[in-house]
């Protein structure tokens, strides 16, 4: 454990009444205004948010998998986009570096990432390469002792404010698939590096996400993560195998976020002389909510422990991120109905919270891409 039980208990309790305090009276504005306001986004970088997970050497919390869940679960009783403005610096963004990174380039990035100065971003996904991301076909060639990359990644989490990306590209054209692929990691203000526009998004509105455009983008040799050609693709898969832990611990908070709105809801609303959490098929749905909720934050919190345990988590996180996804989306539409017309009215926010959640099924690899690593993974198990 990288912080001792009572500090982390004391970090929980804090960040249990930023949430309740500071995010969620905001909630309505950031969806509003599309924008997580500067004062919000400040005590983020006072609470140490920014660098939960990069280890204290580098100037971060070093949570451990166990401890990271218990905190996402928690941040994700608010609105998503709160956690996007330091996701991509204590997951996709940095973890990279924290992974396979060189020294020299720990040393470089993380310190800034832990305390929000430098915000990291990561490139896999591209206009013609989704779900199979060893079909990227953005190059880094070879030009005497640096790299030259040229192509466009696709919907770039946390783009438009990157001070740097993680960049995934084929340094060898010769090889297709996984094997010809590096990782980089690329500053921001790099000549040759040019942004699309801001996507406008269905839902997880702060959060911002748009191309990233490379046009003979010359990169120092020491750029290449680990300084080793041909891992980039691996180091991907390491990362997400983390993200999507993260992400399905997410689900669980947002699921007992919409429980606790349904269940005030049911309380409170009242039809044919009687409020409506008395009537049985109300209790279904509620019962039925809960229920998935405990079964997908169990399921999280045995990937968690078998991660610092040390074990392979490929199987467990896709696992997690399936069951977590869809369950906090069937757990969506039942607060929205349990709302009945009030529920389809962006005052209450479950409304907000339906569409916020549909992302969970998609990124860092959609379920059925879940489903595949599951059932490889099965198949690898038995010989
Ligand atoms: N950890 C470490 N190594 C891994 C790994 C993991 N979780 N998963 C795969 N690898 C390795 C494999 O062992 C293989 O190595 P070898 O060539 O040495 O055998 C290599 O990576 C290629 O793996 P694989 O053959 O499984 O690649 P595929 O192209 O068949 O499929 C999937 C990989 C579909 C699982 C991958 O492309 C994927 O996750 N797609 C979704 C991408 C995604 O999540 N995008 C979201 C956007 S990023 S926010």
């Amino acid at each position: 454990m990288a912080i001792d039980a009572e500090t982390f208990d004391r970090l929980l309790d804090t960040l249990g009444r930023f949430v309740e305090a500071r995010l969620r009276p905001a909630e309505a504005e950031v969806d509003a205004e599309d924008r997580v306001p500067d004062a919000i986004v400040a005590e983020m970088k006072r609470l140490g948010l920014f660098g939960l997970t990069i280890p204290e050497a580098y100037g971060g919390l070093g949570l451990e998998a166990g401890e990271e869940v218990r905190v996402a679960m928690l941040l994700g009783r608010s609105s998503p986009a709160f956690r996007s403005v330091f996701g991509t610096n204590i997951g996709i963004g940095s973890q990279g570096l924290v992974v396979d990174g060189t020294e020299a380039q720990k040393r470089r990035y993380l310190p800034g990432m832990a305390s929000g100065e430098i915000i990291g971003s990561f490139c896999l996904t591209e206009p013609d390469s989704g779900s199979d991301a060893a079909a990227l076909r953005t190059t880094a060639l070879r030009d005497g002792k640096g790299y030259v990359l040229n192509g466009t990644k696709r919907y770039i989490t946390n783009a438009p404010r990157a001070d740097v990306f993680t960049v995934m590209a084929r340094s060898d054209p010769d090889t297709p698939g996984a094997r010809g692929v590096s990782a980089f990691i690329v500053e921001a203000g790099t000549p040759g590096i040019r942004l699309g526009k801001p996507e406008k998004k269905m839902g997880q509105k702060g959060a911002h996400v748009c191309d990233v455009i490379f046009e003979d983008c010359r990169v120092p040799g020491d750029a290449l993560i680990g300084e080793v050609e041909g891992q980039g693709f691996k180091t991907a898969m390491k990362v997400l195998d983390r993200g999507r832990l993260h992400i399905a611990a997410v689900c669980v908070g947002t699921a007992r976020r919409l429980i606790e709105e349904s269940l005030a809801y049911a309380r409170e609303r009242k039809q044919f002389g009687q409020a409506i959490a008395g009537f049985q098929l109300v209790q279904a749905m509620l019962a039925d909510s809960e229920t998935e909720a405990a079964a997908a934050e169990a399921l999280v919190l045995d990937a968690a422990r078998r991660r610092d345990a040390g074990q392979g988590i490929t199987k467990a996180a896709a696992m997690c991120k399936y069951f977590a996804s869809e369950m906090v989306g069937r757990v969506a539409d039942r607060a929205v109905q349990i709302h009945g017309g009030a529920g389809y009215i962006s005052d209450y926010p479950v409304e907000r919270f339906y569409r916020d959640v549909r992302l969970f099924r998609i990124y860092e690899g959609t379920s059925q891409i879940q489903q595949l690593i599951i059932a490889r993974e099965m198949l690898k198990e038995a010989g």
